[in-house]
């Protein structure tokens, strides 16, 4: 009898499992291995399938990257390469702080080769393989541009490129961003990294609408599969508080791709 229910069990859990297996890959299904959502603890005090990096806490209720103090760098990210090849990321967070005029430096959004590398840019390695997309908070302004600050823009690098604080990455950026008022708000905030069809297209949902409006899109972006997603943030002299509450990965593939 025991061992008939056990069967029972094993044999129920492998329909679970597989029907599960199937359902991940369609459309606007969360794939749980690529996301972060409440309540993130597992057993114990790990969070499956996410490791951590430097002042990064976790709360029940927001993972604090950094807080509102100088010189901090923090990073979340994913233990398991992402095979996925059209995918969007959405992005639940908060920027906050004291600072009325002067407050820095902003988070990134990461999909790159090496993960868990601790560095100058918004927390994160330098001279990375991969994609970041960046939410520039602090405007450096030695540079040529002329937009206003939080701005959002993306990087695709091989390793051979620096990402140049001085001019706010102007030079490597990907295509013109946008300008994006995110700091201070009571409402949610979120930003949409949506890779289909090698086309990159980033939005935003600040204004409490509960709709992407694009920031920016650009064809022709070659990614490799099997790369880390993470989010990373820093302060410098200039501080802020960054939290993620969520990261919700969307499989956005069809049976065509
Ligand atoms: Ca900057």
């Amino acid at each position: 009898m025991d061992i008939l229910f056990h069967c029972a069990i094993v044999v129920f859990s492998l329909i679970i499992s597989s029907t599960s297996a199937g359902e991940w890959r369609t459309h606007e299904y969360v794939v749980r291995e690529h996301s972060l959502v409440k309540p993130y603890q597992g057993m114990g005090t790990t969070i499956p399938y996410w490791d951590f990096l430097g002042s990064t806490m976790v709360t029940n209720n927001y993972i604090r990257l950094t807080g509102d103090i100088q010189s901090q760098r923090g990073a979340v990210w994913n233990t398991v390469g992402c095979y996925l090849r059209n995918w969007e990321m959405q992005i639940h967070f908060k920027v906050h702080g004291r600072g009325k005029d002067l407050f820095g430096d902003g988070f990134a959004f990461w999909y790159v080769k090496d993960p868990m590398q601790e560095g100058d840019v918004f927390g994160s390695k330098d001279y990375f393989s991969g994609l970041a997309v960046i939410m520039d908070t602090y405007s450096n302004h030695n540079g040529p541009h002329n937009h206003g600050h939080p701005y959002i823009s993306a990087m695709i690098n091989n390793g051979s490129l620096h990402y140049d604080h001085d001019r706010d990455g102007t030079h490597t950026q990907l295509s013109a961003g946008c300008v994006s008022k995110f700091r201070n708000l009571d409402h949610d905030t979120f930003v949409s990294i949506k890779y289909v069809h090698d086309t990159l297209t980033v939005s935003t949902d600040i204004d409490n609408k509960q709709q992407f409006e694009q920031c920016f899109s650009v064809s022709g972006v070659k990614l490799p599969v099997g790369y880390f997603l993470g989010v990373s943030a820093a302060t410098g002299d200039l501080s802020d508080t960054h939290d993620i509450i969520s990261l919700k990965m969307f499989d956005l593939s069809t049976p065509d791709d």
